[in-house]
């Protein structure tokens, strides 16, 4: 090929191949415009002049292809709160709303409903009111860019172009959050700077907030408990000082002039070396009164974490209640304290945190993680819809039976309380947003049951699928399987039957059981958890041992107590067993082990095999890309199996059962493995 013929042929071809690119940017949006001899057809109506019910017109304008629809506020129908109600024939839909958000919300349902194929000429009738009233991301974004525990770039938000020019991304994450329900947004770490109070990072907050309220989101900020030093030059930040709290009566009347919308802070404190209340003697509910009091008159709320623990000699997994539970009934009415699923931290699975069971007198909700912190990074397919409904449908017994999570944090006990639910995202600059393209699932699936927790993971998947690749049953059946899976699988090749925290130290990306860090917390280390020694492995958390399991009510502690009862999914986070110890298949303890990485890591390999068969499905580029990542996904959980079956041989010192496959690692090697991964804090 001569040169200048080439040329001509690239300088054609590339905006084509631009305009084609299949990046992942669109999400699950991936409506086509109409053409005008359809939008000639019908029509798209409201009387409301807002701006929201406006935007929601458009979208229906731009890519409804049915039958005529009106959009209806109805100031009356207070029951619906920020939901809709649908009801329509073949000729016309009808979306009444009481709030213009639910209008949008509705147009949004509609066209998910085009999108996935579903008949909208038949009669409809739905109402949909969400399960809670806060639906929240939690970013946990530096003023540098970095994103702490973030695999998708650097973040989102270019501090610098603030508030002066506003990247497109910004409305299309706006966009693909309304389109899930999310209303409310985190911007910075928890571990926060004191910057973003300043009033320079005030004006460019402010630009973001004016950009996402036409969607319905509000603005929220995590600030630091040292503010009133740092940026007011106060001495202390004693909550009870009358000068610390005129110092945030001040700042929030601030924000507030800029942002009349502002929703409130989020607050880690006395945690992982954050300051806090408690250095001036002070309870977190007298430090997360004093902000709720100063954000009260402007409507504001304030997110009290309760992810605290300290390297003392008790169980790690008892400290946030034993902090909190005492203060049950001792926080303002808008403190919500938020609280992780499990009591460790984000474990491939951990059992329900027991404060949601002992904070009947308080605001509570639940902290997702979508990031996947210990899950793989970006690099494996891991679908966690399953592990939030397990959170959510488990059950506390705080009330009787039937007082699941859900309900103990969606206003059921305590009706008229704001409710909400926080998800920590695990969205960055990358093209595709979430690093692997399978990830957008997981914010889009957090976003589907904030919005209403009794969603199954099955139609959460199947809707995500249809919606970000193709309707065609030959794929959608496979990959829903293979999602509905990929959580149990990850959990059998890293840390099955109740292990956890066996990482490595400080990135969390591979095994690392044998970790120890010369001076470093005990409870940072994986032998404090897994406690392997040639008598057994697992956590004595039974009267024997820590007694963690008298944090939960009765039936629960009773069923967690005995092995021979205890789940044993969880079987090792509560007991220290020996390795001969008869799982409930009749195999020792020690086989059983080796089964589940085993089978962890077929399953890891299926999925490589499952996907190669669907290249026809899928366009070229997210199909190599997704290609790519099962293999790295593949290639780890072998890494897993070895890495954990050849250390704690060293102490069980039984042989790997004969059908299951040889490690291909030697020891040794493995423990040789640092991979150089910066953790940002
Ligand atoms: O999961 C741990 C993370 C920290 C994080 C902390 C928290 C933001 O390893 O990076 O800090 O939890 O939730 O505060």
């Amino acid at each position: 090929m001569n040169k200048p013929y080439f040329l001509t042929l690239l300088i054609v071809l590339l905006p084509l191949v631009t305009l084609f690119a299949e990046d992942g940017s669109q999400l699950w949006l991936r409506y086509q415009r109409v053409a005008p001899a359809v939008s000639q057809q019908r029509t798209i109506v409201t009387k409301s002049t807002d701006e929201t019910a406006k935007l929601a017109v458009q979208e229906l304008a731009d890519y409804w292809v049915g039958q005529d629809v009106e959009l209806k506020l109805d100031a009356q129908q207070k029951q619906l709160k920020d939901g809709f109600h649908i009801q329509g024939d073949s000729k016309r839909i009808t979306v009444i709303a009481q709030q213009p958000i639910g209008l949008l919300y509705g147009a949004y349902r509609l066209l998910q409903w085009q999108q996935t194929g579903k008949n909208t000429a038949d009669k409809i009738e739905l109402t949909e009111i969400p399960s809670f009233d806060i639906r929240m991301l939690n970013h946990w974004d530096n003023l540098d860019r970095t994103v702490e525990r973030g695999y998708a770039g650097h973040s989102l938000w270019l501090w610098d172009e603030l508030p002066h020019q506003l990247s497109p991304r910004y409305e299309q994450y706006a966009r693909a959050n309304a389109s899930v329900g999310i209303n409310a947004v985190v911007l910075n770490n928890v571990n926060a700077s004191p910057q973003i109070l300043t009033p320079s990072y005030i004006h460019k907050v402010k630009a973001l907030a004016d950009l996402f309220r036409r969607y319905g989101i509000k603005v929220y900020l995590s600030a630091n408990f040292s503010s009133p030093i740092v940026l007011g030059g106060l001495p202390d930040s004693d909550p009870l000082r009358p000068e610390v709290q005129g110092w945030w009566a001040a700042k929030v009347t601030e924000i507030y002039a800029q942002i009349p919308d502002f929703g409130g802070f989020l607050i880690k404190a006395n945690s992982e070396g954050q300051p806090g209340p408690q250095d001036y003697g002070r309870s977190h509910a007298e430090g997360a009164n004093m902000l709720a009091d100063a954000v009260k008159p402007f409507g504001g709320m304030i997110m009290w974490r309760a992810f605290v623990y300290n390297p003392t000699s008790e169980d790690r997994a008892k400290q946030a209640y034993t902090e909190f539970e005492p203060l049950d009934g001792q926080f303002r009415d808008n403190v919500i304290v938020q609280i992780k699923n499990g009591a460790i931290d984000f474990q491939p699975r951990e059992p329900f945190h027991p404060l949601f069971g002992a904070m009947k007198q308080s605001n509570q909700m639940v902290e997702f993680q979508i990031t996947q912190e210990y899950l793989g990074f970006s690099n494996h397919l891991v679908y966690l819809a399953p592990l939030f409904k397990e959170t959510l449908d488990a059950d506390t017994y705080a009330h009787g039976p039937v007082s699941t999570v859900a309900k103990m944090t969606d206003g059921t006990f305590r009706p008229g309380f704001k409710t909400a639910i926080a998800g920590v995202a695990n969205i960055g600059e990358d093209a595709n947003w979430t690093g692997h393209h399978f990830a957008q699932a997981n914010w889009y699936a957090y976003g589907r049951l904030a919005w209403n927790h009794q969603l199954s993971s099955e139609d959460i998947a199947e809707e995500w699928i249809r919606l970000s690749f193709t309707n065609e049953e030959a794929f959608v059946a496979p990959v829903k399987d293979l999602m509905l899976a990929s959580r149990e699988t990850a959990v059998n090749y890293m840390m099955p039957l109740g292990l956890h925290h066996i990482f490595a130290f400080d990135h969390h990306y591979g095994p690392e059981p044998w970790g120890d860090v010369a001076g470093g917390r005990p409870d940072w280390m994986p032998w404090y958890y897994h406690n392997a020694d040639v008598n057994g492995v697992g956590f004595d958390r039974t009267a024997s041992g820590s007694n963690a399991v008298a944090q939960y009510h009765e039936p629960v502690q009773q069923q967690y107590s005995d092995p021979k009862t205890c789940p044993e999914t969880l079987l090792l986070w509560f007991h220290h067993l020996p390795w001969l110890h008869k799982t409930q298949n009749g195999n020792t303890l020690w086989d059983e082990l080796c089964f589940r990485y085993d089978g962890g890591v077929q399953e890891a390999e299926a999925f490589e095999n499952t996907w190669d068969q669907l290249e026809k499905y899928v366009d070229t580029e997210r199909f190599a890309e997704v290609q790519a990542k099962l293999k790295i996904q593949a290639q780890d959980a072998v890494w897993w199996k070895d890495a954990v079956l050849l250390y704690f041989q060293t102490f069980s010192n039984l042989p790997i059962p004969s059908s299951v496959e040889k490690p291909v690692h030697q020891l040794e090697d493995l423990q040789k493995i640092k991979l150089d991964l910066k953790h940002h804090n």
